[in-house]
């Protein structure tokens, strides 16, 4: 399959770009590589050394002798977007490349404003070149659990069945997002499933948890194909901060009580969700909604895995309940519902001891390269 991996230099994008390139599909990425600009503002790099974009497309050429073609560009710029539908003709674009950090979508004005333009308005371009050139191509897109919030009532897939004075309708089950990156993904969500009923367009949207983990098959093979881990307080996300805390001697970062339950799961289902989406396009004007996770958990919970594998390895661990930055339920009802990537063939690699243990053991490898003042989270939601 011809298929794009837009924001393929990401945590998420490269090693969904290797895994295709690996089973023989055509891959081309595109990026504009600002998420390294990001990590210069907050003075901050990824725990693991990255190579450029180029090094990595040359390592994995000269590994694998297998190309895949780099589009540098931004989403923003439509007739950026135009000639890379144009000249690549994919069946399968996949859309990770938006700004990802919720903390970030919150610093100020700038940052929130930043965040709502670049998600919505690549995404509207990614689906007016698809209407314009590539009609029959399949929009995979990266949404969140996070658009539906914590309802006190089951979260479904994408749609419920309302009961409303008499009368019956399948309905966008009701978002109720955590900031303005969770509400960017909202907006997306609903400019997607209009262009499906206007234009045609076949799209799914991955409501993705939060992913943990680092190593996959090819970016374990070599350095210079390395995927980056972020540990910052902006960009870090709950299980791997953990797990960098608890190799160099920081406490576990819980905010408030740590009973926020969220979806969770490892980045090697990540590559094969993203597969089994592409390898199951949705039909031209549907617009699918999947949950994509494998697992819930609370932060605490995760803190407490991270301290019991930490404590066995003859690590402190100490669990830190930080005034929570965040304006959200720290006790909730959480239950969502996650059947459709299962019944089309997900494996899932739930959370093992094993996993913890070597995330530990990255983050002890390249503990120099660790900044404590990065750590504890200085964005604030109110
Ligand atoms: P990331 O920041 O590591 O990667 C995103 C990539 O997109 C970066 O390489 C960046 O340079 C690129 N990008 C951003 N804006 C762009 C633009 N306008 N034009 C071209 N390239 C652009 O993020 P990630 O962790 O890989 O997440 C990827 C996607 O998955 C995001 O859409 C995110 O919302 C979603 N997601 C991530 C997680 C997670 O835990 N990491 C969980 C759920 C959903
Ligand atoms: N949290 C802590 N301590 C920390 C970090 C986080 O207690 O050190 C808590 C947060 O308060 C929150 C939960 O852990 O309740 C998750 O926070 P996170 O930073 O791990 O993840 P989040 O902000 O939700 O965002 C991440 C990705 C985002 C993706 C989202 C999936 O950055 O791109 O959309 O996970 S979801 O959470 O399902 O919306």
């Amino acid at each position: 399959m011809r298929i794009i991996i837009a924001g393929g230099d990401g945590f998420c994008g490269w090693p969904t770009a290797l895994h295709f390139s690996e089973r023989g599909h055509e891959v081309a990425i595109v990026d504009n590589c600002i998420r390294r600009e990001w990590d210069k503002e907050l003075g901050t790099r990824s725990l693991t050394p990255i190579a450029t974009i180029q090094e990595r497309l040359a390592a994995w050429k000269e590994i694998t002798g297998k190309d895949i073609k780099l589009y540098y560009g931004d989403l923003q710029d439509y007739a950026f977007v135009r000639h890379v539908f144009e000249d690549f003709q994919p069946e399968a674009f996949v859309h990770f490349a938006e700004q990802r950090s919720a903390p970030y979508s919150m610093i100020d004005r700038d940052h929130a404003v930043f965040t709502q333009v670049n998600n919505v308005v690549g995404t509207l371009n990614v689906l007016f070149a698809i209407k314009e050139t590539v009609p029959d191509c399949h929009l995979i897109k990266l949404g969140t659990m996070g658009e539906y919030g914590t309802p006190n009532i089951d979260i479904e897939e994408g749609y419920i069945r309302i009961q409303h004075k008499g009368r019956e309708d399948v309905l966008p089950y009701p978002k109720q997002p955590f900031s303005f990156y969770h509400l960017s993904k909202v907006h997306d969500s609903h400019n997607i499933m209009f262009t499906c009923k206007a234009w045609g367009i076949r799209a799914t949207d991955l409501n993705q948890g939060v992913v943990y983990g680092l190593w996959t098959d090819e970016t374990r093979r070599d350095e210079r194909l390395y995927n980056r881990v972020d540990y910052d307080g902006v960009f870090g996300t709950a299980l791997n901060r953990f797990c960098v805390q608890a190799a160099v001697g920081h406490p576990l970062t819980v905010y408030g009580k740590g009973g926020q339950t969220r979806a969770f799961l490892d980045i090697r289902d990540t590559l094969q969700c993203i597969e089994l989406a592409a390898l199951h396009p949705a039909d031209r004007g549907e617009f699918r909604v999947f949950n994509q996770f494998t697992e819930q958990f609370s932060v605490l919970q995760l803190a407490e895995r991270v301290q019991k594998v930490a404590r066995e390895m003859g690590l402190e661990a100490n669990i830190e309940h930080l005034p929570n930055p965040r304006v959200e339920k720290e006790e909730h009802y959480y239950n969502a519902v996650h059947t459709k990537l299962l019944d089309l063939g997900l494996k899932p690699h739930y959370l093992s001891d094993e996993l913890i243990r070597e995330l530990i053991e990255t983050a002890m490898r390249y503990r120099d390269r660790v900044d404590f003042d990065v750590i504890r989270p200085k964005v604030t939601w109110r």
